[in-house]
């Protein structure tokens, strides 16, 4: 086929410019009219509504989708296993007195609750089968039973404590501590643990009760939990002060 040029008229040429020409006047006139109108909206939080709107939603659409709705896989209960590792014993001293145990929960300087393990036992139970990954570099399927922290800090109102940055746990004998950021210390899979597949915990794995947290590294599932405190501030953490990473998430 030949090739046909095609030869557009003078006139045609004038009404394509003066289209060109009113489109781009009018996204000029668009920008500006738009711009004014952002400037003369309210703030809200140090920022303009619209772009504040804007920021919330991003945040909700973040902290929804990527952390406590974000479940770490889980396993069916044949997956455990039965001969399950021990490791790290700090924090874990041979005088314990488990007849005397208390869970000791800070909730205001001079306002502590004092739980016993009949009574976190009474709260409704969870079960999980999950990959427990030490930061040394094993990990192994395990299967584990207790009260979700969000439910336990529910019945025990901590809303206000838990509107705080931080969680701190720490072991009886003091010798072990972590520091746990709120959401993940709330996340639907973190429990107060005191059963290991189906019996309470062996000595040497945090009886009575340790915490499991799926969402972090083996370093910040604390056997023994002697107190638990919240703040804003970062709590002391034993492996952040020997130079791990304080979040140690999954
Ligand atoms: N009290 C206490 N808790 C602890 C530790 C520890 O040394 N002392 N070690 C941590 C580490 S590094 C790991 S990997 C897990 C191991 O849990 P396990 O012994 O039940 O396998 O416990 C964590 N919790
Ligand atoms: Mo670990």
């Amino acid at each position: 086929m030949p090739y046909k040029e095609e030869y557009i008229s003078e006139k045609q040429l004038k009404k394509k410019t003066i289209i060109s020409f009113s489109v781009f006047i009018i996204m000029i006139a668009f920008a500006i009219f738009g711009w004014k109108w952002l400037h003369n909206q309210p703030k809200v939080n140090g920022e303009l509504k619209p772009l504040r709107t804007v920021l919330n939603y991003n945040e909700s659409f973040f902290s929804n989708f990527l952390s406590n709705n974000h479940l770490v896989k889980t396993f069916p209960l044949g997956a455990a296993a039965h001969m399950v590792r021990v490791n790290g014993s700090d924090g874990l001293s041979e005088d314990f007195d488990a007849a005397k145990w208390k869970l000791k929960v800070a909730k205001a300087p001079g306002d502590t609750l004092l739980i016993s393990i009949d009574e976190i036992k009474a709260l409704p139970k969870t079960e999980i089968v999950f990959d427990f990954k030490c930061i040394e570099g094993w990990s192994q399927v395990t299967h584990w039973g207790g009260v979700k922290f969000s439910e336990f800090a529910q019945k025990y109102n901590l809303t206000s404590q838990t509107q705080l940055n931080y969680a701190g746990l720490i072991t009886p004998d003091k010798g072990y501590y972590v520091g746990i950021d709120m959401p993940s210390i709330m996340h639907p899979q973190t429990l107060l643990c005191y059963e290991m597949n189906g019996k309470p915990l062996p000595m040497n794995q945090g009886f009575p009760l340790r915490l499991i947290i799926p969402v972090k590294y083996g370093i910040k599932h604390l056997k023994r939990i002697g107190s638990i405190f919240f703040s804003n501030q970062r709590p002391p953490d034993y492996w952040y002060e020997n130079g791990y990473d304080y979040y140690a998430g999954l």
